[in-house]
């Protein structure tokens, strides 16, 4: 794309971030795809990096690599302050009391199994319950299945109403003196929606629940602080928030990390090993066995220091912007529908558009330079649940402008010509 016409581009923008500027800073963003400057609207799946993440990724493998924790040697001690200050970011970014709080794992599923399998595991007996929403992604589904078919525990589902909202007297009802373990999505990724988190973990508290809270979809959109919204466990993934892939956050609340069972045993997570005993390492390292993606944490810190700069909130106001444009211009296509309509929504639309199926909507935009996601994001029981098999979702990062909505918006056009939909 040239620069003119991202100036063009970033003109036709809110006021609140230099987008031309921003765009910048990604080298993957220039670049065309078909004959037409890419539209990247996938950044749901995963967000693209700034050169800033790139350059401390590879500064780190060319200057000073090396294994972690446990050498005396110049490049392992730098190696270590590297990934150490990473943690300091990560734990700042989510509002953790202490690094003992945050636990570098492998991503958000990661998080949430080794939730279930350590805490579920000593705190789920049978006839206990699980609590999960109608909206989860697999990840926040399939761990729970699992603790509770080995423990004979019941998995209870709140329901979603037409908007893609959870019905909160459900979710109320459902809470009872069975329910040991809250787990629900911060945002949803296939609808959108923002559930009140901070609610729901006051019901859960009440009824004598932990809450654990997937912010996969909201970290990269909306400013965390796990103190403030009062949960146990919050877990996320550094490649939606413009990181590396393979690094993730678990928050957990250090009484109840103390408490907790390791999950992986191996290097790093122990103080002492013989073939009688084995006595485990303090929080964080716990919980951190065998060598970390360390370049890729220490890309993760070049990425929160990168978004924290241009501040959270001014990236949902942005994003705001966008989502009001791009819904206002959706509807405007004939026979289109939007799933997932909720009131408080972060920057996804999943839609269907007439009998067109959504893999052949994905591939016109794709010959348009417009890049969507389609199929059913993982999340099999939303799609039941608004009766479609997939939906095609354009999910904003706050690199995307209303030029590039507008471009997608005529793709929509060319499918309908295409497909006679
Ligand atoms: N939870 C939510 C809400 C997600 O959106 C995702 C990934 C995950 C958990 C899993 O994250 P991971 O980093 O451990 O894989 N969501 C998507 C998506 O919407 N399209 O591709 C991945």
């Amino acid at each position: 794309m040239s620069t003119a016409a991202e100036t063009k581009r970033a003109q036709s923008v809110e006021p609140f971030l230099d987008v031309a500027a921003l765009r910048r800073d990604f080298p993957i963003l220039t670049q065309t795809i078909h004959g037409h400057p890419l539209v990247y609207l996938d950044n749901a799946a995963s967000a693209q990096k700034p050169r800033t993440v790139i350059e401390a990724e590879e500064r780190a493998y060319a200057e000073y690599y090396s294994n972690i924790h446990r050498g005396v040697h110049s490049l392992s001690m730098k190696a270590t302050d590297a990934y150490e200050a990473a943690r300091v970011k990560a734990q700042k970014f989510v509002g953790a009391a202490s690094v003992k709080e945050t636990i570098l794992t492998s991503g958000t599923t990661a998080g949430i199994n080794l939730v279930a399998q350590t805490y579920g595991r000593k705190n789920v007996s049978a006839g206990d319950e699980v609590l999960i929403t109608g909206l989860e992604h697999h990840s926040n589904i399939v761990p729970w299945q699992m603790l509770c078919d080995e423990k004979g525990a019941k998995l209870r589902v709140a329901p979603l109403d037409d908007e893609g909202q959870v019905v909160m007297e459900e979710f109320e009802r459902l809470l009872s003196p069975c329910t040991k373990i809250v787990a629900v999505a911060h945002v949803s990724n296939a609808l959108g929606t923002v559930n009140p988190v901070r609610r729901m973990a006051e019901l859960a508290h009440a009824r004598g629940a932990v809450i654990l809270v997937d912010g996969a979809q909201a970290a990269p959109h909306l400013a965390v602080d796990v103190k403030a919204l009062d949960v146990d466990f919050y877990v996320l993934s550094a490649h939606k928030i413009y990181g590396p892939s393979g690094v993730g956050v678990l928050y957990g609340r250090r009484a109840l990390l103390e408490a907790m069972p390791p999950w992986q045993g191996g290097g790093d997570m122990i103080l002492s090993v013989t073939f009688e005993k084995t006595t485990y390492n303090e929080l964080p390292y716990k919980f951190e066995a065998g060598t970390p993606n360390i370049a890729g944490v220490i890309g993760f810190g070049a990425a929160l220091d990168y978004v924290t700069a241009i501040g959270l909130d001014r990236i949902a106001a942005h994003e705001h912007g966008l989502l009001t444009h791009a819904t206002r211009r959706l509807l405007e296509i004939p026979g289109l529908r939007i799933i997932g309509t909720a009131a408080d929504k972060a920057a996804v639309l999943s839609f269907v558009l007439a009998d067109a199926h959504p893999h052949d909507i994905g591939t016109i935009l794709d010959y348009e330079g417009v890049a969507v996601r389609t199929g059913h994001h993982c999340a099999q029981p939303v799609m039941e649940r608004y009766g479609v098999p997939a939906t095609a979702r354009a999910s904003l990062a706050f690199y995307n402008t209303t030029d590039e909505i507008d471009v997608l918006v005529k793709g929509l056009h060319k499918v309908r010509e295409v497909l006679g939909a």
